[in-house]
């Protein structure tokens, strides 16, 4: 295993491998599960059904994320393997079961000339669509901002990508007649209190209902949506920060403004100038940032990046021909066109080639041929969309108080036999 200290990959793994030793010298101490090296409980002792190779880093509320492995052993990232991100748990869903409640009801309200309610029984019999995208926490990649900001110490496993299916809001406002107020200018967006849960509201601006398809979600991947992603029904807006797509939603209010509830503000937000789709204005590392409605913006369209999948860090390949391998995505809005890797320390580029997409929202996956002979290799991977939105070599250009929204470039160091 590599043991360079200014790789990030490579200090999550030291961290790692640190919290392994601690374990295995509290087990042999006889200190396991109280005290000391009290160790942290694993993925499916945590949330019933998820694959124990996620590394928990929070058990309450949950927190869990996948592993690049993982990540490359399936097209479609399976429930078990997909990564787990609440801020609030609600009691007795830790499980990736489906939460069968066909009376569970969502409200409609706010700027509309007809507020209703419906039920999940309701909601399943209007027109469903399917959509694949990207979801991926907006604190994914926090670990490797210098200096490291708080939070979850996410390395790249925050991210999966899903098929969702369920009924767009649109299709739901046309069905029961209602119509928008013109003054309405966000959707703002509730997920249930149940079992004594504190309040979980956000808000997206109006036009995710055309762009980002957002949809009433009751499935996942062919099944009943996991209790655990948020069944019985949740929020779903393709190319937007997982942030943004409530579980266990019970209300979607149409506002003229933004929620100033502590999840939209000083939460899940990085500095701008003013702007929705504006980038994360420079801040000096390090930095304290006084975050308002309007020096700042709510983590929302997913930025461009890719991940190698293969070879994985620290492994040792078989020459002369490899393939490396990994996806690219963005927020939908324009497609990648290019995807350039580097096997040489980012010395010479070359394209990849794209194998194929799953829509507009989903990963592009991609292989670069390469032809090395014995040695050590250092890859790296940068994307780039029809809009000339593509990734800095040095995520750390845009480090932000709360550490979101890192899109470096990946590098992952192997050896070739
Ligand atoms: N109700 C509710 N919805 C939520 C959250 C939450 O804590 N409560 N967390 C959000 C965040 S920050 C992320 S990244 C995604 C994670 O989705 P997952 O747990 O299904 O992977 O859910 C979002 N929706
Ligand atoms: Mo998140």
């Amino acid at each position: 295993m590599p043991r360079n200290h200014e790789h990030p990959l490579s200090e999550a793994m030291d961290r790692r491998l640190f919290l392994k030793r601690t374990a295995v010298a509290g087990a042999a101490l006889g200190l396991m599960g109280r005290g000391l090296a009290q160790q942290q409980p694993t993925a499916d002792q945590v949330v019933q059904g998820k694959n124990p190779k996620l590394v928990v880093l929070s058990s309450r509320p949950v927190v869990m994320e996948s592993t690049l492995e993982l990540l490359g052993s399936e097209r479609i990232t399976s429930k078990a393997n997909l990564f787990v991100r609440n801020n609030i748990d609600l009691p007795g869903l830790n499980t990736t079961e489906p939460n069968v409640q066909p009376g569970w009801e969502v409200e409609i309200t706010g700027l509309v000339d007809k507020p209703f309610k419906i039920t999940v029984d309701e909601l399943s019999k209007l027109p469903q669509t399917e959509v694949t995208t990207v979801l991926q926490c907006s604190g994914n990649g926090r670990s490797f901002f210098n200096p490291r900001p708080s939070g979850n110490p996410w390395t790249y496993g925050g991210v999966g990508q899903v098929t969702w299916r369920g009924v767009l809001l649109k299709t739901l406002l046309e069905a029961k007649g209602v119509k928008l107020d013109p003054k309405a200018r966000f959707i703002t967006m509730n997920a249930s209190t149940q079992g004594g849960a504190q309040p979980y509201e956000k808000s997206y601006p109006i036009s995710v209902m055309e762009h980002n398809s957002a949809m009433l979600a009751l499935g996942m991947n062919g099944e009943p949506l996991p209790a655990v992603h948020g069944g019985p029904v949740r929020l779903v807006a393709a190319g937007t920060f997982g942030t943004a797509n409530v579980k266990w939603i019970t209300k979607v209010e149409f506002t003229e403004k933004e929620s100033s509830g502590n999840e939209q503000v000083p939460r899940y937000r990085v500095p701008v100038l003013p702007g929705w789709n504006t980038p994360i204005l420079p801040t000096q590392p390090g930095s304290r940032y006084n975050y308002t409605l309007d020096n700042s913006r709510s983590n929302w369209g997913a930025n461009i990046n890719s991940f190698i999948l293969s070879p994985l860090p620290g492994s040792s390949v078989r020459g002369r021909l490899v393939e490396i391998r990994g996806v690219a995505w963005n927020d939908g809005l324009a497609p990648i066109e290019s995807i350039e890797v580097s096997v040489d320390s980012g010395t010479t580029w070359r394209k990849a080639v794209i194998e194929g997409d799953h829509g507009k929202f989903g990963w592009y996956r991609w292989v670069a041929p390469r032809l090395l002979s014995p040695g050590e290799y250092e890859a790296m991977v940068r994307a780039t969309d029809a809009l000339g939105r593509t990734q800095p070599l040095n995520g750390n250009i845009w480090w932000n108080e709360r550490g979101y929204e890192w899109n470096g470039v990946m590098r992952v160091k192997f050896t070739v036999t």
